[in-house]
């Protein structure tokens, strides 16, 4: 018999302050019905200087501090997924920035569903497996590889 192994792969998932309210419950059964494990969950507030460095990569944009203020305006569920490709499953589940994108190209996904507009759009998630890594470690600290199979070496024992 062949055992097959797919790596499992973490991500950094966001429900932010706008869906916290009347969806978070909606958003988790969601997320654990297409197979993530949560394997890390903290609710909390951030502060701007915590915002501000999570989204550090769109410093200077326009949108920036109407970002951070919102990010700030209530408490966030931030979670580890893991799961077989999971920065790009959750991606997929998210959908668009945009809502309004997302009601037109994928009607099923959480943004199309909770998101108000492009900046109020319920969900974050990381955009690839090093951003995951940084996040995941910025906002929980040293959690460790998601299997001991993922992260085995060979020894020449
Ligand atoms: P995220 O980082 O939150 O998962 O979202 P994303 O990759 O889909 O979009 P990104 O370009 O990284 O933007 C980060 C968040 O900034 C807000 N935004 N507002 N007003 C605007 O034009 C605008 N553009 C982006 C959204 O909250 C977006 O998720
Ligand atoms: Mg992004």
């Amino acid at each position: 018999e062949i055992n097959f192994f797919f790596p499992k792969q973490q991500t950094l998932a966001v429900i932010k302050p706008d869906a916290m309210e009347e969806h978070k419950e909606e958003i988790l059964e969601a997320i654990r019905g297409r197979g993530f494990s949560v394997t890390q969950l903290k609710e909390t507030e951030l502060s701007r200087e915590i915002a501000e460095e999570f989204y550090k990569e769109h410093k200077g944009k326009p949108f920036f501090s109407q970002l951070v203020d919102f990010m700030c305006r209530g408490p966030c569920a931030m979670l580890v997924l893991t799961k077989e490709n999971a920065v790009e499953e959750w991606r997929t589940m998210m959908g668009p920035t945009d809502p309004e994108k997302a009601k037109e190209t994928s009607p099923q996904s959480l943004r199309a569903r909770f998101a108000a507009d492009i900046l109020h759009n319920s969900v974050h998630g990381s955009s690839n497996e090093q951003h995951a890594r940084e996040k995941i470690y910025f906002i929980f600290g040293d959690i460790g590889t998601p299997t001991e199979l993922n992260s085995c070496k060979e020894t020449d024992q």
